[in-house]
């Protein structure tokens, strides 16, 4: 069902380290042609590390886990891209559409493939005004039914913090802080919400062994790796930014999976393009300890 690059097959057959990544930031995250180069970073800094990197999609209705140069190119450059979450995955095969894999489909295709640990920008959650509209990411629930540890730079800056937070209490996924005690809120490097803090990827690699091996508990992990200093956003500062967004949102009338897309863009344009080289930094950074950790997973685990 799953269709392997050379190269993830041959880590495979070997039991070498692979990183998953996922493409929806690809499709839907960034424009082109930042989108395209970022997404051809994040490989080579993977690979720079001597671990592979397999990029997550459906094409044609196939899922992929590891694509060509082609296939990277059409998710940056094509409009007939459906984001896709784990729900979407059956439609998409069935009817041989191109999907971008969001942190739930990615997490689940991961698992799926046998790969441990996996890198994006920022997961999903609940969002603001979830009173009134119940938006909440499938990324939590598959989160809890995937045991993938999923680096990122925190949850997504849109979101409703102390709520996500409560929920994967709730659903019983533990987060890790690298090398910070706080939560790192995507653009900003900390905040007030505690966080249990690790310092090297041994101690990550070792929490994911005595996690899903020795007490055998299924769910995923989150490792939290804060944005470089020098390149972060005050949270004030984007804080103020997303709730004149929300305002359009709602004049706009913008619901469901078009929210992040349109947020990610409104943001570029009020930080003048600081927000995009932020994210990208902030993906590439999660891309280089995703792979430190599968490589120590690696050791750990045999
Ligand atoms: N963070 C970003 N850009 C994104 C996403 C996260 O900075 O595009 C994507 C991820 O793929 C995440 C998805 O899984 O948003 C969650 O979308 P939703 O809230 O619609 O479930
Ligand atoms: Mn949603």
């Amino acid at each position: 069902m799953i269709e392997y690059s050379k190269e993830v097959r041959d880590a495979l057959r070997n039991d070498t380290p692979i990183v998953a990544l996922e493409s929806t930031i690809i499709a839907f995250g960034m424009p082109y042609p930042q989108n395209l180069s970022v997404a051809q970073q994040v490989e080579s800094t993977v690979r720079s590390c001597g671990v592979t990197p397999a990029t997550i999609a459906v094409v044609e209705g196939k899922i992929k886990v590891g694509l060509t140069a082609e296939e990277l190119n059409l998710l940056a450059t094509s409009d007939e891209i459906i984001k896709a979450s784990s729900k979407d995955l059956a439609y998409l095969m069935a009817t041989k559409k191109n999907g971008a894999t969001t942190v739930a489909s990615t997490a689940r295709c991961a698992r799926m493939a046998n790969i441990a640990v996996f890198a994006t920008g920022g997961i999903g959650g609940v969002h603001r005004g979830v009173n009134t509209t119940f938006d909440i990411s499938a990324d939590l629930l598959e989160m809890k039914n995937n045991s993938v540890a999923i680096v990122c730079a925190g949850m997504k800056s849109i979101l409703d913090v102390e709520k996500t937070i409560e929920q994967l209490e709730t659903l019983s996924i533990l987060a890790l802080g690298y090398q910070c005690d706080t939560w790192p809120l995507f653009y900003s490097r900390d905040s007030h919400y505690d966080i249990l803090r690790v310092d090297s990827c041994e101690e990550i690699a070792s929490v994911m062994h005595c996690k899903w091996n020795e007490l055998q508990q299924q769910e995923g992990l989150v490792i939290a790796n804060p944005i470089a200093q020098e390149q972060q956003i005050p949270y004030e500062t984007i804080d103020g930014y997303i709730k004149e967004i929300s305002q359009q949102v709602v004049q706009q009338k913008i619901t469901g999976k078009k929210i992040t897309p349109f947020f990610l863009q409104e943001i570029v344009k009020k930080t003048k393009g600081k927000s995009l080289e932020a994210n990208i930094s902030l993906v590439i950074n999660n891309a280089k300890l995703a792979a430190q950790i599968a490589k120590e997973y690696a050791v750990v685990k045999n």
